[in-house]
Formats: C-alpha cells, structure tokens, sequence
C-alpha cells in the first residue's frame, strides 16, 4: 500500500521521537490488521534496528493509557517466565521515546506508539497444514500457560463489552431496526442466520454466571495472524497484538484461534460458499494447545470447547454484519461491502462448525 507523501513526513517525525536515525528511515504500511495502523520503521544506519510504528485506534480503543499498561504488565510478566518455554518465545516489548514515554500525541490528537520488531519471523494469514496448526495451539497454550499465574484483577478492562456475545446480539437487533441499507441476498441470508441462531449466543456467559468458568489473563484476539513463526523451523515463537490483553474467558481465545485457523479459505475470501472448518487442523490446534493447556485446565474448561468455537465464529460474524449495517463504522475496510463479505465468511463457517459438532466433542 502507498503512504502519502505528508503521511510520509508526519510518519518520520513520530519515528524520530522513538529514534535518533528515524528522519531517514524507510516507513511503510505493515501487517493487515483490521484496527490500528501499523508501519515498519527501518532506520539507515546500521545502530538501530528496525521497529513498528502504530497508530492506535482510539475510537476502539477510548482509554488508550490503559491498554498501554495492560502491555507493560503483561510483557514484564512473560519476560519473568518465558525461559521456562525451554525453546524459542519473544515478547513483543514497548518502545520508549528519547525522552522516557510510552507514547506520543500528534496535534491531529493521534496516539502512536513503537513496538520491538521480531526479526527472523514470519506470520501466516490462512493454514492448511497440521504441523502448522499444531503449533498454533502450541503458541496460544504457551502463551496462556504463561500467564495463568498472573491475578487477572491486576489488569484493566481496555474494552468493555468485548466478547460478551449477548451485548453483540442486542446491539445488533438496535442498529438492524434502524438500518438503512439496501436488502440483498447477502443481507437477507444473513439476517435469516442470526434469526436462527441467535441461541448459540449465552452459552459461555451462563457458564460464567453460574461459576462453572473463572476469568483469567487473555489474549484476546489470538486470530491466526497475530502469531508468529521462526522464519526457519516454521516453529511458533509468540503472540504479538496485546491490545485486547484483559481478564476473561480462555475458552474466548480458544474458540477465536479455532474459527481462525481451521478455516482453509481464510477470513477474506470471497468465494464464502466455499467456507468451512476443516476438522483435520481442528485436531492439531486442539493438540499443539492441550499440550501445554493441560496442566491449568479445570474440567469443565474441556467441555466448552465446541462450543466456543461455533460462537466465536457467529459472533464475530455478528460483528461484521452490524458493523455493515451500521456503515462501516468499526473494522477498517478497503472496500464497499467488505464488511458484509466478512460476515457471510464468518456465518458460513460457524454453520459449518455446527455440522462437525459431535467430531469436536469426540477429538476434545
Ligand atoms: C480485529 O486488529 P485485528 O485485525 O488483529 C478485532 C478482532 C477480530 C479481528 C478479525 C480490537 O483484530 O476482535 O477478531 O479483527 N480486534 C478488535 O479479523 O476488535
Ligand atoms: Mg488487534
């Protein structure tokens, strides 16, 4: 993607802040995330290494302080235990400006903040193999196992509401009343989903209501993307994108990483028809993740799995059909209709989730 040439000058003039060989980096756009602007700063010389510029999204993220302390935290934490990990783990930690601070404020009100870059990495947006798969579950139950020794009360809630699916469902029946857009197949198959499933929706908030699942540490948004993998072993190396780091249910993350990661056609396909949950990679993430997982689950943590799976999928499908009703206020998008294109994806593979329910059972 192009960066403009006063993006470019504003882009340096944050970069120099975090950086004394900034002023002539090369920035460009980095990743594909659907939230937050991210760029690779790659300085000139050869003292500084590269690093990512973000630029936080505070319409999503209205307490921006407080992620920036769940990160610090959190990063501490992991760097207190990571070499029990006994192979390769990075913690992507914050950067601070030449004079001590976490981040740095534009006029336009913008909030930046600079990451270390993970060299020697890669990220995958789709997986179709096993191996693979198996080491994204080894990623997120490492990660998880890392932290279930951290008292999730020592950390802020940077999103209230997030992955509480009921409060999607209900925001989504008050933006679908007033919605302005034009019926299409797509809407109308879309809205026919919901009307028929919207049962999925309470299951793991009853399961918390009634105390059958605690909160703990989480990731948050442990979509396959958000993993990295050493460039050579292919092996999975840590989890960046901690934003949404606050205390909830794994079952949360679990049910996110399956949906993101089984689904062979991946989040941006087109051919949504085309969408389903290939049971074969489901096995692998399942067994790269109770490796690890094991040793803090409870009992009744095994038994939501299917579940959480099926209503991550609906509920971020939930997500991005409000949002294309509401007019793409939340997500990102490059183009008209993407929103909704990401919805049919999401809905189609939590039916197809539904269809390998009792193969979900049996392989948990
Ligand atoms: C967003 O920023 P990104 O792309 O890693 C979203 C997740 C969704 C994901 C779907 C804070 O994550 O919840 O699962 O898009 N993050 C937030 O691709 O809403
Ligand atoms: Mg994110």
């Amino acid at each position: 993607m192009t960066v403009s040439v006063q993006e470019i000058d504003l882009l340096h003039e944050v970069a120099a802040r975090f950086s004394r060989e900034a002023q002539r980096a090369d920035v460009r756009e980095y990743g594909s995330g659907n939230i937050n602007k991210t760029y690779l700063v790659t300085p000139e010389g050869e003292v500084e290494a590269p690093f990512l510029l973000q630029r936080l999204n505070t319409v999503v993220f209205q307490q921006p302080e407080l992620v920036m302390q769940n990160i610090g935290a959190i990063t501490r934490h992991l760097d207190a235990q990571c070499a029990s990990v006994g192979r390769r783990w990075e913690v992507p930690h914050v950067l601070l400006t030449n004079d001590g601070a976490d981040h740095v404020r534009t006029p336009d009100g913008a909030y930046w903040r600079a990451l270390r870059f993970i060299g020697r990495s890669r990220t995958v947006d789709v997986v179709r193999d096993p191996e693979l798969a198996r080491e994204v579950g080894f990623a997120l139950g490492t990660f998880h196992a890392l932290l279930s020794e951290h008292p999730p009360e020592g950390l802020a809630d940077t999103l209230p509401g997030f992955h509480i699916a009921p409060a999607y469902l209900a925001h989504y029946d008050e933006v679908a009343r007033g919605a302005v857009k034009p019926d299409s197949p797509e809407v109308d198959w879309c809205a026919r989903f919901v009307a028929e499933n919207r049962h999925w929706v309470p299951v793991l908030e009853q399961a918390r209501e009634q105390g059958l699942l605690r909160l703990r540490p989480i990731h948050g948004d442990p979509k396959v993307n958000n993993i990295l993998f050493d460039e050579t072993t292919g092996q999975a190396i840590g989890m960046v994108d901690l934003d949404t780091v606050k205390p909830g249910l794994v079952q949360y993350d679990i049910g996110d990483c399956l949906r993101s990661s089984c689904n062979p056609h991946g989040e941006e396909t087109d051919d949504w028809r085309a969408v389903h949950f290939d049971p074969v990679l489901g096995k692998a993430v399942l067994e790269g993740y109770l490796e690890v997982a094991r040793g803090f689950f409870a009992p009744a943590d095994f038994d939501y799995i299917p579940e959480s799976a099926r209503l991550i999928a609906f509920e971020l499908g939930l997500r991005f059909f409000t949002d294309h009703l509401a007019g793409d206020v939340y997500f990102k998008v490059a183009r008209p209709g993407q929103n909704l294109a990401r919805a049919l994806v999401q809905f189609r593979l939590a039916e197809s989730i539904d269809a390998h329910f009792d193969e979900l059972k049996a392989i948990v």
